[in-house]
């Protein structure tokens, strides 16, 4: 309820996708405050691995941000849901040298992720590192450092201005561990070309999400953008219990293409490197009666032209992935603020 008023069906997810540039600003004042905080955590110490781990779209986080740090640094990086690192510890540490934990969680109370903290802290395996959205919450008292990023909070069951700001911490996280501090100057054109996009996607956006000849949808991403296909994808199901999944790009190709019909529709988050490549999976998949949705940085359905460096602007993949999920979840009768039978957060 707001001023005792009946909420609208999807009033909280709406205010908190659109608001999203407003979070990303405040949440790099944060991080400008820890910068010495955040070098000192890394270079204390050398690690046999940096392992990136959550729960759900702060797994996806984990996965997207892990191949972004190895990718500018050339450290080992992996990452690993919270309930491996707590319940098959074996398979998930290295036998030897220390590991920096780098745990994200929206709620900070989501147990899976405490315990994996607790007994990786207990059995003095390395250094944790937390990022999250209430510094009350216990994940924020356990790290030897624990970001908050207050902005990120939202009201509603499936995030996306709290998994956005994260990323950006994340992504920030990322520059300065592996030296390269001077990527901090291009996060704050960020917010900008996001209030650029939020402002021009609603249209598409209410086109496809009102398609009802859709009935499937494949998030195509590869290297560091494979966590944020694999968390659109998981909007589209938290938000509107549509059918949908995550590949790696060129993954497509073995086996699942033949899932392909007339009423799906693909969304490949293209990247520079390897656009080609990509496309050419999106071009076959059109052949075969997809319907494809393109983004990147220029000539694509979706373009951020942001000017931000490829490593750099990977967030402005995800304002059309949910507004997408929410317009689908509203003409599907159904309330993206209060998804089907999820909880915000998961107490076990
Ligand atoms: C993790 C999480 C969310 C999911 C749902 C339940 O929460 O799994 O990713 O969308 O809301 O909780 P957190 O640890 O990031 O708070």
């Amino acid at each position: 309820m707001i001023n005792d008023k009946p909420l609208k069906p999807g009033q909280y997810t709406r205010e908190e996708i659109f608001s999203q540039p407003e979070a990303w600003l405040d949440a790099l004042e944060v991080l400008k405050s820890h910068t010495a905080n955040i070098q000192a955590a890394y270079n204390e110490r050398s690690y046999a691995q940096v392992i990136f781990t959550g729960c759900g779209s702060t797994y996806y986080l984990a996965l997207a941000a892990a191949a972004l740090f190895q990718e500018l640094s050339g450290q080992a990086a992996r990452a690993l849901p919270a309930s491996e690192l707590w319940l098959y510890p074996q398979s998930s540490y290295p036998k030897s040298g220390q590991v920096l934990l780098v745990a994200i969680s929206r709620s900070g109370e989501t147990t899976e992720t405490l315990r994996a903290c607790e007994s990786f802290l207990s059995k003095k395996l390395g250094q944790l590192v937390t990022l999250s959205c209430y510094g009350e919450k216990a994940l924020a008292g356990l790290g030897r450092l624990n970001l908050v990023l207050p902005s990120g909070q939202e009201n509603s069951v499936a995030q996306t201005r709290a998994f956005s700001t994260l990323y950006l911490a994340a992504t920030a996280l990322a520059s300065i561990w592996a030296g390269q501090q001077d990527r901090l100057a291009e996060l704050v054109k960020l917010p900008k070309a996001g209030r650029r996009l939020l402002a021009d996607l609603p249209g598409l956006a209410h086109d496809l999400g009102t398609d009802r000849s859709l009935e499937r949808f494949y998030f195509l991403g590869s290297g560091p953008r494979y966590g944020l296909a694999c968390e659109l994808s998981l909007k589209m199901k938290e938000m509107s219990l549509s059918h949908s999944e995550p590949f790696h790009f060129l993954e497509f190709r073995h086996g699942p293409q033949s899932m392909t019909t007339p009423e799906t529709l693909m969304v490949g988050l293209l990247s520079e490197v390897n656009r080609q490549r990509e496309l050419a999976v999106l071009d076959e998949m059109r052949q075969r009666g997809a319907k494809i949705l393109t983004i990147s940085e220029a000539n694509t359905e979706v373009a951020f032209a942001s000017g931000i460096s490829e490593a750099m602007r990977n967030v402005l993949y995800l304002p059309i992935g949910q507004l997408l999920a929410f317009e689908r979840s509203l003409d599907r009768g159904l309330n993206p603020d209060q998804p089907h039978n999820l909880t915000a957060v998961v107490h076990l």
